[in-house]
């Protein structure tokens, strides 16, 4: 036996939050930093010796050697099946199918998400249990704690594994199975959506692009868009994950992925135009010359999505997270459909997904599946796009301007003041939750504060309740402001503010509807006081 106990001590700063541990990709290759991480992990569990373990990554920087160092620490923990994406590739949607398709115990992904990778950039580490979803808030405080105090991991030594070819070889008593890390994913595709009909409206001429933005859905992309449903070669872009992602900022959205926003809003735009983040959970969708806000995209969805056949029978309801616009809610209202709100975070979805409330969930931050996978999942929401413009004939902006005409239209923005100083930004924060209780009935400009609140929320299946989720300002013009600290940053503070305010008209201009609310805000929080800036760092 090859298995050894090696010595290591705690890093103090290890927290296992949100969506796993994120930090500086530098910060996780010091001295045994992951090794803890990943110790940390299998020693807040239980009874696994035996069983599966799904591993995989988004290709960035570090991928190659971390995922050796989670292979090794696994096979010295004493699973009995490993399955590894080939090349050490998994999205984070396809692992959390693999863990359910392969009856696994868990599954471990090596991503920061849409956070830039590269040695400057950023790494991450997240866990999902036996139903694929992520690490409960429960396991992950345990997690926590064990990085806290842990003074060594088990390790085998052995050369490193060969990820490049398919196949199985035995390390001690653990099989290494390398699978093709799209196949499955691609199968399951197919039971969901109608590809003969996509494969028609590709026939048809109806013109696509997708921007993989050099992460991990390009594999996924070129094989279901161009080789399944026939799409042109070259539909696809980006597709190869690079460490470095290419230079480009894998989030999907008007800031980071301009350069499409700029091919769909050109003379000759193709038809339909979409991208997906680093870890592929993400997804955006564009039209000839339209942004599909994210909280519409959900709306859409849930108009649309119960006339699917997989659906038809299983639409219980639909979840958003709090900062989403509550565009969902009237379509949820007309179609006679339960709506929850929660706090931010796949995590609060998964209960409600497996419990049969809800089928479709949704996030402003361009995040939205259903109880497919237990994960926000990119190129199923593609997917359902393409299906239901199969299906209507209609274009994205017809699609979405419909529903506007149905139920009114939620003008929606995000302001995000990103990597501000730590203090600076808990010190905005103590003085707002200060204000709650007496902001009603100030006036602020030209509106009045109807309603201040601190989000608390409470789990409908565990009855768990986690508190301080943000705070909700409801002004008398009817706009509606969410305000929160984000939780997936790696350096300092990032402060987002989440507007909306709903209107029959749909041909009102954003930034003017949205301006009193905007004001009013700044004043409110003093964002040049407190964080000495005037102007958001991006408008998401
Ligand atoms: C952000 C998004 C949130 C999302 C989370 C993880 O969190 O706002 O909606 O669930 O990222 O997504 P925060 O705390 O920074 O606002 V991903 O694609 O990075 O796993
Ligand atoms: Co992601």
């Amino acid at each position: 036996m090859d298995i050894t106990a090696i010595k290591t001590e705690p890093y103090q700063d290890q927290k296992f939050g949100t969506s796993g541990l994120r930090g500086r990709t530098s910060v996780f290759m010091q001295k045994n930093y992951l090794q803890n991480v990943v110790q940390s992990i299998f020693d807040s569990l239980e009874k696994f010796e035996g069983k599966t373990l799904i591993v995989g990554g988004d290709g960035r920087y570090f991928n190659d050697k971390a995922i050796q160092i989670v292979l090794k620490i696994a096979v010295a923990n004493g699973f009995g099946r490993i399955i590894v994406g080939k090349n050490g590739w998994l999205s984070t949607p396809a692992l959390s199918h693999l863990i359910t398709l392969k009856n696994a115990f868990g599954g471990i992904i090596l991503t920061a998400s849409h956070n830039p990778g590269g040695k400057d950039g950023d790494f991450g580490i997240k866990f999902n249990i036996s139903s694929g979803a992520p690490a409960p808030v429960s396991l992950t405080d345990k997690i926590t704690a064990k990085m806290q105090k842990i003074d060594r991991f088990w390790w085998i030594n052995e050369p490193d594994i060969e990820l490049g070819n398919t196949g199985e070889r035995q390390i001690e008593n653990t099989i290494i199975e390398v699978i093709d890390p799209v196949e499955d994913y691609a199968n399951y595709m197919q039971e969901i959506f109608d590809f003969a009909a996509i494969k028609n409206l590709f026939k048809s001429g109806f013109t696509f692009t997708f921007d993989a933005m050099n992460a991990i859905t390009g594999p996924y992309a070129k094989y279901i868009f161009e080789k399944l449903l026939g799409a042109p070669s070259g539909s696809v872009t980006h597709e190869v994950p690079l460490p470095d992602f290419g230079g480009l900022h894998p989030d999907p959205n008007l800031v980071y992925a301009k350069h499409l926003v700029d091919k769909m809003s050109a003379d000759d735009a193709p038809d339909f135009g979409a991208a997906s983040d680093g870890d592929g959970d993400r997804y955006m969708i564009l039209g000839k010359n339209f942004f599909v806000n994210p909280s519409d995209s959900l709306a859409v969805l849930a108009e649309h999505l119960p006339d699917l056949p997989y659906y038809k029978n299983q639409f219980y309801g639909v979840a958003r997270s709090m900062p989403t616009s509550n565009a969902v809610d009237l379509v949820a209202a007309r179609r006679k459909l339960h709506v929850y709100a929660t706090p931010t975070g796949w995590k609060f979805f998964s209960n409600l997904l497996q419990n049969k409330k809800v089928t479709l969930c949704g996030e402003e931050s361009f995040g939205s599946g259903s109880n497919h996978v237990m994960e926000k999942d990119g190129i199923w929401a593609i997917l359902a796009w393409l299906n239901i413009v199969a299906l209507t004939h209609k274009t994205p902006q017809q699609l979405v301007t419909n529903l506007w005409q149905k139920d009114g239209r939620v003008y929606y923005s995000r302001h995000n003041y990103e990597n501000v100083d730590a203090e600076d930004a808990r010190h905005l924060m103590d003085s707002l939750g200060a204000q709650v209780p007496i902001l009603k009935g100030q006036k602020f400009g030209c509106l009045k504060v109807k309603k201040a609140e601190i989000f608390t929320y409470e789990d409908p299946v565990t009855k768990n309740r986690v508190s301080n989720q943000g705070v909700i300002i409801s002004f008398s013009n009817n706009a509606r402001v969410f305000i929160r600290l984000s939780g997936t940053g790696t350096v300092g503070a990032t402060l987002r503010l989440y507007f909306s305010k709903l209107e029959q008209n749909f041909d009102e201009n954003l930034d003017e509807v949205l301006a009193p609310a905007i004001l009013a805000t700044t004043s409110i929080l003093q964002i040049p006081k407190y964080l000495k800036m005037d102007v958001p760092t991006t408008i998401t």
